[in-house]
């Protein structure tokens, strides 16, 4: 099998002949956005061919207004002539689309997770997880960022567009304290609960699956963050975690054998 990234610039999505028979898959965004790589990692992992369409970090997109699109977040997800917008749609839809028997998804049933109520559980915990990254995580991680990048005044004014407060040097700062001690406060949660018992993936399933994209596509962004603050050897099972993780989407061969396609 062979990996789906085709990195081609944006102008260049007429050939066909390069994409899925009946999805013509486009994800919009810059690499080092944490919800493209979820997206991108998931595509990846999947095996599913896809084209990048890099967006500058901030505007003018025009790619993206030639879609005849206003909105303002990254990633935007176009399949075939449907856009989606967030990235918790994205997966579902995505899980939908692409036939059961490999998807990540399947790990709910790996193993001794086989009897509905167990499944249910997981279930019930990877969208948990999901969420509280999502909606808790990130927005706290944003105040680790290093002052050194938010001091572009292009920057700055972009941000300040469109989140409504400030991105200043001094209140970024002025905030830091209290956003440091919550993402400690997570990664401990990590460290000492979930993967407390020293398992590889968050369910205790042999592979990498959907729980583990969607909970710690974040993580490695915001540990790196507070060890950049914080120069500290804590954290040792996320960071093996997180290393097998990061192996296992560069290793192509691996996933297809993990998830061998029909
Ligand atoms: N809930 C959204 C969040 C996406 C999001 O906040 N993306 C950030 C980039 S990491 C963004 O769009 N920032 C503003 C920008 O890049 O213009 C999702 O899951 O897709």
């Amino acid at each position: 099998m062979t990996i789906g990234m085709l990195l081609f610039p944006c102008h260049n999505l007429k050939d066909p002949s390069k994409m899925t028979k009946e999805h013509n898959i486009i994800l919009y965004g810059y690499t080092y956005s944490p919800f493209v790589q979820r997206i991108q990692y998931y595509l990846t992992l999947r095996g599913i061919p896809f084209k990048l369409c890099l967006q500058p970090p901030i505007l003018p997109r025009p790619d993206v207004e030639l879609l005849g699109l206003k909105h303002r977040r990254i990633p935007i997800l176009a399949i075939g002539r449907d856009i989606y917008f967030d990235t918790r749609l994205m997966l579902q839809k995505l899980e939908e689309l692409f036939p059961p028997g490999f998807t990540l998804g399947q790990t709910h049933m790996d193993g001794d997770n086989k009897n509905n109520s167990k499944k249910h559980d997981n279930k019930a915990l990877e969208e948990l997880l999901e969420e509280w990254t999502v909606t808790r995580v990130f927005p706290q991680a944003s105040f680790l960022i290093p002052t050194i990048l938010t001091q572009d005044p292009k920057f700055i004014k972009d941000r300040e567009e469109y989140s409504g407060r400030s991105w200043q040097t001094e209140d970024i700062e002025r905030l830091r304290p209290e956003a440091v001690v919550f993402i400690r406060g997570c990664l401990e949660f990590l460290e000492k609960t979930l993967l407390g018992d020293g398992r590889e993936w968050i369910l205790g399933t042999e592979h990498l699956g959907l729980v583990d994209l969607k909970s710690m596509f974040l993580s490695s962004i915001s540990l790196s963050l507070y060890l950049f603050i914080y120069e500290s050897t804590q954290f040792i099972l996320l960071r093996l975690f997180l290393r097998e993780y990061g192996q296992t989407y560069c290793t192509f061969d691996s996933v297809a054998l993990m998830h061998p396609g029909p």
